[in-house]
């Protein structure tokens, strides 16, 4: 159940008409429904102010840092809600198919332990000022997520801010990329969640929603 404070924005986009998308209000007694003839072809973009360890998606994407062990943050955060089987499955993770630790813009899946979703996702974002293509990295954040939520079967995955936090990402900036990136993939997910920490990051996804 959506908090009744937390302030919400919905789009379904089609695939391929960029600039052309539809604002719906559906909501039935605080939950919001897809429509009855629903088009496979479309992902819903839903915006969220609110805490992303507590939404009702198949995935929530978390925004880790290389070493998969945790950190502050949305990251601390989902491995504080979530308990240590997450962790755990991270270590397993660097234990084989990532001794390196995960590159930025890549997503690795895991349980999602305790919390309301099936799988958490992993994704390493650029740190804002210090790589060349700050945005290509960070789109591709978005498009490797989805491509591992297609991989798993999620129907609805919930995304944060991703680098904009300690990665220092100025928020506007990243708005923009992440709308415009999600709008353009290719991708079987149905509905992708924006789940905003605060006014001012739900308004700023709210302007590339409307006007990106
Ligand atoms: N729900 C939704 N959004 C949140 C939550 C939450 N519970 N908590 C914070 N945010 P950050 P990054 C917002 O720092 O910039 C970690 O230490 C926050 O306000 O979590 O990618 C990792 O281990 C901001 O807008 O991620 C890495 O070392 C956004 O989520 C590093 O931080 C992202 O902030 C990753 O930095």
């Amino acid at each position: 159940m959506l908090g009744l404070a937390e302030r919400r924005h919905d789009v379904t986009a089609a695939k391929n008409q960029i600039g052309i998308h539809v604002t719906e209000h559906e909501e039935v007694e605080g939950r919001w429904h897809l429509p009855s003839a629903y088009d496979a072809h479309m992902t819903r973009i839903r915006l969220l102010e609110g805490d992303i360890t507590r939404q009702d998606t198949d995935a929530v994407v978390n925004a880790a840092n290389p070493s998969l062990f945790g950190g502050g943050g949305v990251d601390g955060a989902i491995h504080r809600a979530g308990g240590p089987t997450i962790l755990d499955a991270c270590r397993e993770i660097r234990r084989t198919s990532h001794p390196d630790g995960l590159p930025t813009g890549d997503a690795v899946a895991t349980t999602a332990g305790g919390l309301r979703a099936r799988w958490v996702i992993h994704t390493v974002g650029p740190v804002y000022g210090t790589v060349p293509n700050p945005a290509e990295l960070l789109a591709r954040c978005h498009v490797s997520s989805l491509r591992v939520a297609d991989e798993l079967g999620a129907r609805s995955v919930a995304f944060p801010a991703i680098s904009t936090g300690v990665y220092g990402y100025p928020i506007d900036e990243a708005a923009r990329v992440a709308i415009r990136t999600v709008r353009d993939a290719r991708t079987n997910v149905e509905e992708v969640r924006f789940v905003l920490f605060g006014a001012d990051a739900f308004a700023a996804f709210d302007d590339a929603l409307t006007n990106g």
